[in-house]
C-alpha cells in the first residue's frame, strides 16, 4: 500500500474513533482544533487522490454532494407497519391473542420513536445504502443525507458480509426548538413538529443542509443478515449495539401483560423528560420462533403492537395577546395565559404566529382555549372553547404601529408576516446586534445576548457599528460584572472580528433572504463589498442559487440610507469588507459555465468556486448564453440540452487544463 493510502486509512480510523468519543460517549480526547486539522488533512488527500477515497469516509459527515433527485429503490424485506392500540384494555386483548398461540411468550417493550423509518444496508461492514420507508415497497435513496447523521456508524466493528437494519431518524427536541426559533425570526414558516422537521431535512437535495439539521437515529430491527442471529429480538438488538449501532438503552423484557402495562405507564410518564419525541411504546414478542408461529396478517405482524399514548391537552384562559418584534422586524403575536401544567412543564405562553393564524382560530383575549404541545415541546393553542367565551369580546387586530418604536407597520401582499421597517427600532436593534455578534456571523465570542442588552440599556449601542468605537471606559461604565479583564476580552474579540471577511459580514448584516450560504456564494463571486454594492439585478440573478427574492432584498438593503451609513461606518472602523476568496486567473473571464453530473474529483461547489476564481459565472441552466458545460457522470437533461444547442462540453480534466491546473494539483 502506498504511503498516502496508508495515511488516508489511518486518518479515517482516527477520525471515526474521535468522533465516537465526542458524539456518543461525550468524552473527547483531543481538542476540536486538532480534530479539524485531521479532518482537513483527510479532505485534502481525498481531493488529491480521489480514487483512494473511501465511500464511507468520515468526511461524508458534513455532506457535500447535491442530488438532482432521489432514486426510488425497492426494499429487500418487509417495511410494514404496526397495528395500534389506544388503551390498556385493547393491549390486554392483544396479549390474549398472542397467548393462544404462544402461551409463555415474553415481550420486548420499546420506545416508539416518532421520526422517519429508514432501512440501512451494510456490505462487509460498510454502509452502502440508506432508504426511506416510502410506501413500504419502494423507498428513496437518501444515503448521502443519512451519512451526515452522526450517531449512525459508517463502518461496523465487524465486517458482516450483508446486513440490513431498520431504524428511526429523528430530530432532538432541542434542535427542533432552535431551528423553529430561527425560522420564525427569518419570517419563514416553522415546522409543525420534530417529525416534519426531520422529514424536511432528510429530503434536502444538498446534503450539507441536511448535515446542519443535526439528525439522530436509533435502530430497532434486523431486516436481513447473512449470519445467524440470536434466538430473541432483545439479544439481536444487543448484538447490533455491539456492532456499533445506536440502540435504545430503554428496551425491556417483560414476562407478562402486567409487567408490560407497568412499563408502558412508566414510559408514558417519562415522555416530557426525554430529549426526543415518542408517540407510543412498541410491544414485541421476543422469541423469533414464536413470531414465526404467530405470523402476519396482510401487512402487520401478529406478534407486535404499538401502544399509542393519548396526546396531552390542558385548558386555560388567554389573558393578553402580546406582540414581539424580531430581528428582521417581523411582529409575532403570542398569547399570555393563566399558567397551566402541561406535559411536564408549566405553560404561560403560546406563539400565535401571525394575524391569519389568530383569525382562523378566532382567538380573543378572555377566551378559554385548549392547549397541547406540538412535537411534545412547543405549546400551541388547538382551539377556542366557544361555550366559555365571555360576553363583549372583540376579534383580535394586529397593531398598525410597532409596539416598540411606534412607527407604522406593513404587511406585503401574499405575506403572512406584518413588519416594522424602521431600521432604528430598538427591539430590532437588540435582536440584530445579537445576531451580528453571534458565532457564525461576526463571531464576537465575548459578547453574548445579555452583554448586548446591557450595552443597549446603558446607551452604548445604537447600531452594530457602535461596537467598533467602544472604549474600555465605556464598558467599565456598565458597572458590576464588567471589570478590566472582561473589558479587554470583549475589546479584543471585537478587534478580531474585523477580519471575519465579506461572507460572514453579509450574513451578520441580517439582510432578509441572505443567510449564511448566500453570504458565502456572494463572497465567492465578488472580491469586496464595493463591487457587490455596484452590482445590478441581472448580475446578481446570474449567480447560481441567488433568486429574485434574495437579489431584490440585497438591492433594497443597499439603497436604504440606514445600510449606507452602517456600511460606511463599519468600513471606516476598519472592518474588512474583502472576500477571502481570491481571483486566481482570467481564463474564464466573462464566460457562463454550467456544471452538471458527478465529477470524478471535484464537488459541484468546488468546480463553481474555480469558475468564479477564474472570472467566470457559474449558472444552473443551459441556454444559448452558456459558453460551455462541465459535465460528469449521470449528467442527464442539462447535457442533452447542451448537445442539442451545440454547446461545448468539457470533462473535468479538460476544464482543469483550461484553467491551468493539472489533476494532481487541484487545490
Ligand atoms: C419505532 C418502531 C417502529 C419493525 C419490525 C416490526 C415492526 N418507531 O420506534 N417499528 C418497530 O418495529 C417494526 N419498532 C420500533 N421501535
Amino acid at each position: 500500500m502506498r504511503e498516502v493510502e496508508k495515511r488516508m486509512r489511518e486518518l479515517e480510523t482516527l477520525l471515526e474513533y474521535h468522533s465516537r468519543l465526542y458524539y456518543e460517549l461525550d468524552a473527547p480526547e483531543i481538542e476540536d482544533a486538532e480534530y479539524d486539522r485531521l479532518f482537513r488533512e483527510l479532505q485534502d488527500l481525498e481531493r488529491e487522490n480521489p480514487l483512494l477515497a473511501s465511500p464511507t469516509s468520515p468526511t461524508k459527515r458534513v455532506g457535500g454532494r447535491v442530488a438532482e433527485r432521489f432514486e426510488k429503490v425497492r426494499h429487500q424485506g418487509s417495511m410494514g407497519s404496526l397495528s395500534d392500540v389506544f388503551s390498556e384494555q385493547e393491549f390486554r386483548a392483544f396479549d390474549v391473542r398472542v397467548r393462544e398461540v404462544a402461551p409463555n411468550a415474553v415481550y420486548c417493550v420499546e420506545y416508539k420513536f416518532d421520526g422517519l423509518s429508514v432501512a440501512l444496508e451494510y456490505r462487509d461492514g460498510k454502509l452502502v445504502r440508506g432508504l426511506t420507508r416510502g410506501d413500504g415497497v419502494y423507498g428513496e435513496d437518501v444515503t448521502d443525507n443519512l451519512m451526515t447523521v452522526r450517531s449512525l456508524p459508517l463502518t461496523l466493528r465487524r465486517p458482516i458480509p450483508h446486513l440490513i437494519v431498520r431504524g428511526e431518524v429523528y430530530m432532538p427536541k432541542k434542535v427542533f426548538a432552535a431551528l423553529n426559533a430561527s425560522r420564525e425570526e427569518d419570517g419563514e414558516k416553522p415546522f409543525a413538529n420534530p417529525r416534519n422537521a426531520a422529514a424536511g431535512s432528510l429530503r434536502q437535495l444538498d446534503s450539507r443542509l441536511c448535515a446542519a439539521r443535526k439528525l439522530e437515529v436509533f435502530v430497532y430491527n434486523v431486516q436481513l443478515c447473512s449470519e445467524p442471529l440470536p434466538a430473541t429480538h432483545y439479544d439481536a438488538l444487543e448484538w447490533l449495539r455491539e456492532l456499533g449501532f445506536p440502540v435504545s438503552p430503554e428496551n425491556r423484557r417483560c414476562r407478562n401483560a402486567d409487567e408490560a402495562v407497568a412499563r408502558i405507564r412508566e414510559i408514558g410518564a417519562s415522555r416530557p423528560d426525554l430529549p426526543f419525541d415518542i408517540d407510543g411504546a412498541v410491544v414485541k414478542v421476543d422469541s423469533f420462533a414464536e413470531r414465526e408461529e404467530l405470523g402476519e396478517t396482510v401487512s402487520v405482524p401478529r406478534w407486535a403492537v404499538a401502544y399509542k399514548y393519548p396526546p396531552e391537552t390542558a385548558k386555560t384562559v388567554v389573558r393578553a395577546i402580546e406582540i414581539q418584534v424580531g430581528r428582521t422586524g417581523v411582529l409575532t403575536p403570542r398569547a399570555a395565559m393563566e399558567p397551566v401544567p402541561l406535559a411536564g412543564s408549566t405553560v404561560s405562553y403560546a406563539t400565535l404566529h401571525n394575524a391569519d393564524y389568530i383569525a382562523e382560530k378566532d382567538i380573543r383575549v378572555g377566551d378559554t382555549v385548549l392547549l397541547h404541545k406540538a412535537g411534545d415541546i412547543i405549546p400551541e393553542i388547538l382551539s377556542v372553547v366557544p361555550s366559555e367565551r365571555p360576553p363583549h369580546t372583540a376579534p383580535f387586530r394586529m397593531p398598525t404601529v410597532c409596539p416598540s418604536c411606534g412607527e407604522p407597520v406593513y404587511r406585503e401582499d401574499g405575506e403572512a408576516a406584518t413588519r416594522c421597517v424602521n431600521p432604528d427600532c430598538p427591539a430590532q436593534l437588540e435582536r440584530s446586534v445579537i445576531h451580528f455578534v453571534s458565532r457564525d456571523a461576526m463571531g464576537i465570542d465575548y459578547l453574548g445576548a445579555s452583554n448586548v442588552r446591557a450595552m443597549i440599556a446603558g446607551g452604548l449601542l445604537k447600531s452594530a457599528a457602535d461596537l467598533y468605537t467602544l472604549t474600555k471606559e465605556d464598558i467599565l461604565s456598565l458597572g458590576s460584572g464588567y471589570g478590566e479583564k472582561s473589558a479587554s476580552n470583549i475589546l479584543s474579540s471585537i478587534e478580531k472580528s474585523k477580519q471575519a471577511g465579506l461572507a460572514r459580514l453579509l450574513f451578520a448584516l441580517g439582510i432578509r433572504h441572505i443567510g449564511e450560504k448566500a453570504g458565502q456564494l456572494l463572497a465567492a463571486v465578488f472580491p469586496d463589498l464595493a463591487s457587490l454594492r455596484a452590482a445590478d439585478r441581472d448580475t446578481l440573478l446570474s449567480i447560481d442559487e441567488i433568486g429574485p427574492e434574495s437579489a431584490d432584498s440585497l438591492l433594497r438593503f443597499f439603497q436604504s440610507e440606514h445600510a449606507q451609513t452602517l456600511l460606511d461606518r463599519l468600513q471606516a472602523a476598519g472592518v474588512s469588507t474583502a472576500s477571502k476568496h481570491e481571483r486566481t486567473g482570467d481564463a474564464l473571464a466573462g464566460m457562463t459555465v454550467v456544471c452538471t453530473g458527478t465529477l470524478p474529483t471535484l464537488k459541484r461547489a468546488e468546480a463553481e468556486a474555480l469558475v468564479r476564481a477564474n472570472g467566470g459565472n457559474p449558472s444552473s441552466s443551459v441556454s444559448k448564453k452558456t459558453d460551455f458545460v462541465l459535465a460528469g457522470a449521470d449528467a442527464g437533461s442539462k447535457l442533452a440540452k447542451a448537445q442539442s444547442l451545440g454547446i461545448r462540453i468539457l470533462n473535468e480534466a479538460e476544464f482543469l487544463a483550461l484553467i491551468g491546473r493539472s489533476r494532481s494539483n487541484t487545490d
